[in-house]
């Protein structure tokens, strides 16, 4: 379960329903171009969370067809509806996928016992192990050390997805925690991530930027640090290109410049403007 995982984006058609083709071809992608160790599927950048749970179920079996066993599979199935969860996390372990991931849960600013409670409810009911994914910006959901060591307390809770830029945190639990699988979430912050021996990591731009990411993983890991960061300046000129023209939207276009079938965002999601539909395509050409 080590390596570079796409956070897999998803293909919607423009009445915003599962595009079956386009989302093949993303996954046939990642797997023959940007040759990722393997997909995160129903994450933020799936549009999980604007998404039906038939939606989310058609997702996880299309995925799995189209993989088989040819990259390891991990399935996001945090959801506020607690039920929702535990058959989203029964559905996808039944269909194979490796690794279950959940969000903690956000909006009513629920207290660590109520995060912790959630995990384990799931857990209860599934056979299959989970990832935390932790993503304070968006969720408000801020944990330390000493609750992620509760969290871990549960042997079926194998690591963190730990999307936060809070290097102290993630060097501690890197440290307490040797035997857990850390992946880092945000792309920019690879190197420095993988410098701090991280297990692998989750990302949205390795849909379209994955081959670099998977050169700065092993670089790192090398400790060929100069290098690494060579390939890190590239991918946060691209990445800041991506954020500052729209990430999944710019994301989706340049796949479509590279010939594949990425479709639309669901609303309320925006569509790019012309202009920002130019900017990306002169991102696939400059960078991909
Ligand atoms: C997910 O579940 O899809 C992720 O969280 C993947 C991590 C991404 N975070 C979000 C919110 O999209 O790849 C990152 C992020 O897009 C990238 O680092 C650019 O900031």
């Amino acid at each position: 379960m080590n390596g570079i995982f796409t956070a897999l984006i998803c293909s919607f058609d423009e009445k915003g329903q599962v595009n079956e083709k386009g989302l093949r071809e993303i996954v046939r992608h990642n797997i023959d171009v940007q040759k990722v160790d393997g997909l995160y599927v129903n994450g933020s950048s799936g549009e999980n969370f604007l998404m039906s749970a038939d939606q989310k179920k058609k997702v996880f079996e299309i995925v799995k067809d189209e993989v088989k066993d040819e990259v390891k599979l991990i399935a996001q199935v945090g959801a506020l509806d607690i039920d929702e969860a535990v058959e989203l996390a029964q559905y996808a372990t039944n269909l194979g996928y490796d690794a279950l991931s959940a969000v903690t849960p956000f909006y009513y600013r629920f207290d660590f016992e109520e995060v912790k409670d959630y995990y384990n409810t799931i857990l209860e009911n599934v056979d299959n192990k989970m990832i935390i994914y932790s993503i304070p910006a968006l969720t408000g959901v801020s944990m330390n050390l000493d609750q992620f060591a509760e969290l871990f307390e549960n042997e079926k809770v194998i690591g963190v997805k730990f999307t936060a830029p809070d290097f102290f945190l993630l060097e501690r639990i890197r440290h307490a925690f040797p035997d857990k699988l850390i992946y880092s979430g945000f792309d920019e912050m690879l190197l420095s991530a993988a410098v701090l021996n991280v297990d692998g990591a989750i990302g949205s731009t390795f849909n379209v930027n994955g081959q670099r990411a998977k050169q700065i993983y092993a670089l790192a890991k090398e400790s060929r640090i100069d290098e690494a960061r060579e390939i890190q300046k590239v991918t946060n000129d691209l990445i800041a290109e991506i954020l500052a023209n729209g990430l999944y939207q710019t994301i989706k276009e340049i796949l479509k410049a590279k010939g594949v079938d990425a479709g639309y965002c669901r609303k309320p999601m925006k569509r790019l403007t012309e202009d920002k539909v130019k900017n990306a395509k002169a991102m696939a050409v400059k960078y991909c």
